[in-house]
């Protein structure tokens, strides 16, 4: 630890690397935000201890009972700081085409006066960490480096869970001088002298903030986890996809799966579903149809670039799992259930219950009471929930008891099949197949869901939300369709992956869900993979290829096959009505949208009789 009375001056910092660029990026932002310490985090178990010790003495954690969450901590958010800002969220370009139509924009110099002067003395009072991390392997050919600079004990703690960081990353970046993306966060909320904190410093004023040709980020006013830790949705998708562009590799909102058949045969499958659409429900499944294996590899994002094989590869940058509490449970995922009760874990904005373990809407064994996420008595009897919907479980991957060996595997592994779902409760079938890496890039471009509490703002209104990535595309989205239809013109198609679309999502006439969803799921990953292996039948409709009678294994299931058909069924009628939708959405990007999008929707209009 660094600590210091005197102003922090480039020519005063000292600190445990001799990177000039890290000490000037730490003095800079030291000298404007003013922090009264600077603390080079380290990622040791002791920093942990007392960085944990530290929030539970201010009040932000509360240790959880060790003989059932060993080594763990609840968190209540201030509730105006629960979720995504996709409203405060800027990709600050030079050129406000490169941001455009699909982002928020600021001409970065402006952005920059406006931040320096939120940034100015923000960090008074507080300590200044500084952590060193890497997204994906420390042992890549080139791995992705960052600074993080933030006077949140609570984001420090996070990102020791959600990205490899501490001393090694910082030696190896001193050893290569190597470039790093520069984040710096703070919650906006300086103490003076004798202000008490509190127990979740936040500001009505929050800006998340990339500037893409700088490759740099800078957030201001939350600590929530997609906001605040800023190596996951503003590194490894915002910045990451415009390295992605311009090097020719893929930055995607993408879990990453393993599956193994009873004959042993392995595929490799990522799937991209908008946030809280069951990412990390499907990286986690376990399977119902006997003999089938699933391994996770990652639950939110994948990079992928292709091999010399000509194959594409996928890492997953993460370090741990982030996810949505309320919903999971010993049937809906049992493997993440695993995970979080081996500890090590932080729970935020779910119930405490009175013998120190916490609940959520959705888990067994409901708490005869507890504290609600608001600090409210709750029961269940109560009229309110005692969870956010978007409240999170935070854990280490490598506790995962399903983790694929591959995880650690700077290489990566060979994508089979994609798949693009999302949430709609009407015209989208379970599963269908694309017709060609191009069609499969039209599903992607036009992907629809309803809007979940994953980010701020109403819930279950269906837009557009492209490839998943609608808030992470960190450029302009026309060219990123068109990076998507290079992939597939610049390299063999046979040896890239079968796109396939998915559902679980859609309902019946009274408002139940037509598929059973989770390790049932199981069942549509074996259709898929025997699409692959041509080996599973299919009929051709105006969308695509949906599973013939009798090819989707539902062997076991209590489902009619008139229930099958219903969650399988294409009706021209609700596709006729999505034309005009998926118009009015190409028409936003202009000339930026690539031709043969077009081309794709007229072919999709004259095949539907439109
Ligand atoms: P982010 O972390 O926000 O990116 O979300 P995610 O895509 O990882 O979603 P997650 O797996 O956490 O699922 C979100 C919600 O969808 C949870 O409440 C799940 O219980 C629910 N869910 C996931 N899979 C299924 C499914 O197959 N069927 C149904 N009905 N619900 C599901
Ligand atoms: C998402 O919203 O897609 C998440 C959670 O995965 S966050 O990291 O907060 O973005
Ligand atoms: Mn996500």
């Amino acid at each position: 630890m660094t600590a210091t009375a005197d102003p922090i001056t480039p020519s005063t910092l000292s600190g445990p690397t001799t990177h000039r660029g890290i000490l000037d990026f730490v003095a800079e932002v030291a000298e404007l935000t003013q922090p009264d310490r600077i603390q080079w985090c380290t990622g040791s178990d002791e920093e942990w201890t007392e960085l944990t010790d530290a929030l539970v003495s201010t009040g932000t954690f509360t240790r959880l009972n060790p003989a059932i969450k060993p080594n763990s901590f609840y968190a209540a958010s201030d509730p105006i700081d629960v979720a995504r800002v996709e409203d405060r969220t800027y990709i600050c370009s030079v050129d406000e085409r490169d941001a455009g139509p699909t982002n928020n924009w600021m001409d970065p110099e402006t952005m920059k006066t406006t931040m320096r002067g939120l940034y100015a003395g923000c960090m008074r009072g507080r300590t200044m960490y500084v952590i060193p991390f890497v997204m994906g392997h420390l042992e890549a050919e080139k791995p992705m480096f960052g600074i993080e600079l933030t006077d949140s004990a609570y984001v420090t703690a996070s990102m020791r869970v959600m990205a490899r960081m501490g001393t090694a990353v910082l030696d190896r970046m001193t050893e290569l001088d190597a470039d790093f993306v520069p984040c710096i966060h703070s919650v906006g909320h300086p103490l003076e002298p004798g202000q008490a904190d509190v127990a979740w410093p936040c500001n009505d004023t929050k800006y998340i903030v990339q500037f893409p040709e700088e490759r740099a980020i800078w957030s201001f006013g939350s600590g929530y986890g997609g906001n605040a830790l800023l190596g996951k949705k503003c590194y490894a998708l915002r910045i990451a996809s415009v390295m992605a562009r311009d090097e020719g590799w893929l930055a995607e909102h993408m879990l990453i799966l393993k599956l193994t058949s009873p004959q042993g045969v392995v595929k490799y499958i990522a799937a991209a579903f908008p946030s809280a659409c069951g990412k990390t429900n499907l990286a986690m499944l376990k399977p119902t149809i006997p003999g089938w294996k699933v391994e996770s590899i990652g639950d939110d994002i994948a990079w992928m670039r292709i091999g010399d094989d000509g194959r594409l590869w996928a890492v997953n940058p993460e370090y741990g799992f982030f996810g949505v509490a309320p919903g999971t449970n010993e049937h809906t995922n049992p493997h993440a259930m695993a995970t979080i009760n081996k500890g090590n874990s932080v729970f935020t904005n779910v119930a405490l219950t009175p013998d120190g373990d916490i609940w959520w809407e959705g888990l067994e064994n409901p708490p005869a009471t507890a504290t609600s996420w608001k600090g409210e008595e709750w029961t269940p009897e109560s009229d309110f929930d005692s969870s956010h919907p978007n409240s999170r479980y935070c854990t280490p991957i490598k506790q995962c008891d399903i983790l694929a060996p591959e995880f650690d595997d700077p290489r990566g592994v060979p994508i089979d099949a994609i798949l693009f779902g999302g949430r709609r409760k009407t015209t989208v079938p379970l599963v269908f197949e694309a017709r060609d890496w191009t069609h499969g890039t039209f599903l992607g471009a036009t992907l629809s869901s309803e809007t979940t509490a994953a980010a701020v703002g109403a819930v279950g209104v269906v837009r557009r939300d492209p490839m998943a990535m609608l808030p992470f595309i960190g450029y302009n989205a026309g060219d990123y369709f068109g990076h998507w239809i290079n992939v597939g013109k610049d390299n063999d198609a046979a040896k890239l992956p079968k796109i396939f679309y998915v559902n679980w999502f859609r309902r019946d006439d009274e408002g139940g869900f037509l598929w059973p969803g989770f390790g049932e799921n199981s069942r549509v990953l074996k259709w898929v993979v025997e699409r692959i292996d041509g080996q599973a039948a299919a009929v051709e409709t105006p969308i695509g290829h949906v599973p013939a009678p009798g090819s989707l294994d539902i062997d076991g299931l209590d489902m009619t096959d008139e229930a099958l058909a219903a969650a399988l069924h294409v009706d021209a009628e609700e596709w006729r009505a999505e034309l005009p939708q998926i118009q009015e959405w190409f028409e936003k990007f202009g000339d930026d949208l690539p031709a043969v999008l077009w081309t794709e929707l007229d072919g999709l209009r004259s095949r539907l009789g439109g």
